[in-house]
């Protein structure tokens, strides 16, 4: 549905985002864990695989309980990772080169080493401890008949994405605090404006220095029932409640349009949120115009009636089943959702979720590939992936993730999608100095699947990323144009991107096939501009076309009459 009225003009619309975990991609200083330096020294690569933006995974002081998703200085770089010079080296160096860059924020929680959160938990007077408030603070529930110490009386059923209970006792000043991830990792309270104005100065820090925007970590758990009720038992799982007062609470929504309101207050800057959420409640995070304010910085908004997330992070292509029915379905249902002016986005991985490669095969990831970077709407890419990098195999004595730790062998584990980026083919792989050990196991087939070896093959999954994103850059169709026609029969999924309407861009058919079996379909005439097994382009096609098990075809259609049916 091309959005005429809306034209793509913003970077984070025409561009491609790459996610870099900074532990696992280049290790500078021979400590077996990447860092700002290393990121640096890997910018040329970016620039010559073809995205537009990086995102950087929390680089800040932390403690690490959750590997830097457990904050204790926002306005830091921890000296894990380097210096707030390296950063704002990392950052002058990416500009040079016409690379964006955009931070990892993590709103909803701090580290419980915090000097927040260390202030919050001196003391329950709130007189004297004017920080008690910045944390979601409760009693111990009333005692019953069987009665229980207070610490065993939780205030209410909620529990925690890592497993246990959500709540951490504190026994000096006797109340539980609220963690919906580690207990190193307590909950603050959005609903007190001094949080809120804290945070907002936090990113300002940042966006100061010149950052390009924010992916804002749980961006839908930041607010709480502020009744504390119980979340109900989940009927589909009855060991499991449903997140009803602990996710997705009406009031985020104003949160989210303040956080705008910071960003536009800076120009171009693009807000991230990581969202896991049906469709039809991810795209209220674009923003809703009943409760939409005006902002004075910018009195003639191009999408005045969206003051949310630019981009609320699309997951349903992770959680689908590779299916040509299944994405198909996701595809239509989101463009049809999609509130006027919204920009649509879409993810096939990050450092949460089994590798790409992994979970649905090496041969449907180079289908998966073309997919992710011919669809409307930006694309983010997560680091290795364009390797076909796969999930490592984590021996017991090799688990770093605290969500593997507290719940082993629940595959809750993150390590294997977070192995150090690949880059030569010599010992660890470039990744850090020979006798080093890494932090986590390089994936074995380092010696022929890394980036250097795979650039010099000419059919390498590596080589299919960089002419895929040659291709959506050099096609004002595939960055801005709209998307029409999208269907599935049996296996294959197909639909069209339709160029805009300047007179002088081209019409593209993408044909999948995302089953085991060769199949057939029919083609508008035009030429195979790209096949995913990079094969047969330059072809002509019309009618009849038989595409190979996980290939994925591009092709120019001849003229729009043609395909009008
Ligand atoms: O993830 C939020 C989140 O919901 C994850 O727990 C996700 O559901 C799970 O990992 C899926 O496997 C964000 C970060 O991306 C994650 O790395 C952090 O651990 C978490 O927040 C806490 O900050
Ligand atoms: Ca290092």
């Amino acid at each position: 549905m091309p959005d005429s009225e809306f034209p793509a003009t913003e970077w984070w619309q025409t561009g491609v985002i790459y996610q870099i975990y900074p532990r696992s991609f280049q290790d500078t200083n021979g400590d077996g864990i990447g860092d700002l330096p290393g990121i640096t020294s890997r910018l040329d690569y970016l620039v010559s695989l073809g995205i537009d933006a990086i995102w950087i995974s929390p680089f800040y002081p932390s403690p690490m309980a959750d590997f830097g998703y457990d904050v204790s200085d926002y306005t830091n770089v921890d000296p894990l990772f380097g210096t707030l010079a390296d950063f704002d080296a990392l950052l002058a160096a990416a500009h040079n080169r016409g690379l964006r860059v955009i931070l990892d924020f993590v709103p909803n929680h701090t580290s419980d080493q915090h000097p927040w959160f260390l202030q919050s938990k001196s003391s329950r007077d709130q007189r004297a401890n004017p920080k008690r408030n910045w944390y979601l603070w409760h009693d111990a529930a009333q005692p019953g008949d069987d009665w229980q110490p207070a610490k065993n009386r939780y205030p209410n059923n909620w529990m925690s994405q890592f497993g246990g209970h959500a709540w951490e006792w504190d026994q000096p000043t006797e109340q539980f605090y609220l963690h919906s991830f580690l207990k190193e990792q307590p909950d603050l309270n959005w609903r007190n404006p001094q949080v809120r104005a804290a945070i907002y100065m936090a990113m300002r820090f940042w966006l100061d220095r010149g950052v390009d925007g924010f992916r804002m970590d749980v961006l839908w758990l930041l607010i709480k029932d502020e009744f504390f009720r119980n979340n109900p038992p989940n009927p589909q799982d009855l060991a499991s409640t449903l997140p009803v007062f602990t996710a997705d609470q009406p009031e985020t929504h104003k949160i989210v349009a303040e956080m705008r309101s910071v960003l536009d207050s800076y120009g171009d800057r693009v807000l991230i949120g990581e969202i896991y959420l049906p469709l039809p409640e991810l795209v209220r995070y674009y923003g809703q115009s009943d409760d939409s304010t005006p902002n004075p910085q910018s009195p003639t908004p191009k999408t005045p009636q969206l003051r949310g997330a630019n981009l609320p992070f699309n997951f349903h292509l992770i959680q689908s089943q590779w299916y040509a029915e299944a994405i198909a379905h996701i595809i239509r249902t989101y463009e049809s959702l999609l509130p006027a002016g919204a920009w649509p986005n879409y993810v096939l991985g990050n450092h949460d979720q089994s590798r790409l490669a992994t979970r649905i095969g090496p041969q449907q990831a180079r289908a998966a590939a073309m997919l992710l970077l011919t669809l409307r709407g930006t694309p983010t890419l997560y680091y290795g992936d364009e390797l076909g990098m796969q999930d490592i195999p984590i021996a017991p004595d090799q688990v770093r993730d605290p969500a593997e730790k507290n719940e082993p062998g629940k595959g809750k584990g993150r390590d294997p999608e977070r192995s150090p980026m690949l880059w030569l083919d010599t010992p660890n792989a470039g990744f850090t100095s020979a006798e080093v050990t890494p932090w986590l196991p390089l994936q074995h087939d380092w010696q022929t699947e890394n980036a250097t070896a795979q650039s010099t093959r000419p059919r390498s999954i590596l080589t299919l990323y960089r002419k895929l994103l040659q291709l959506r850059r050099q096609h004002d169709t595939l960055h801005s144009g709209g998307i029409a026609d999208v269907a599935a029969e049996g296996n294959i999924l197909r639909f069209r991107r339709v160029a805009l309407p300047n007179g002088h861009s081209t019409d593209f058919q993408l044909l999948f096939n995302l089953g085991n079996d060769i199949a057939t379909t029919q083609c508008a005439p035009g030429t195979v501009v790209l096949t995913t097994i990079l094969d047969g382009e330059g072809s002509h096609v019309d009618g009849a076309i038989t595409i190979e098990a996980g290939e994925g075809l591009l092709i120019a259609l001849d003229s729009n009459e043609g395909i009008l049916e």
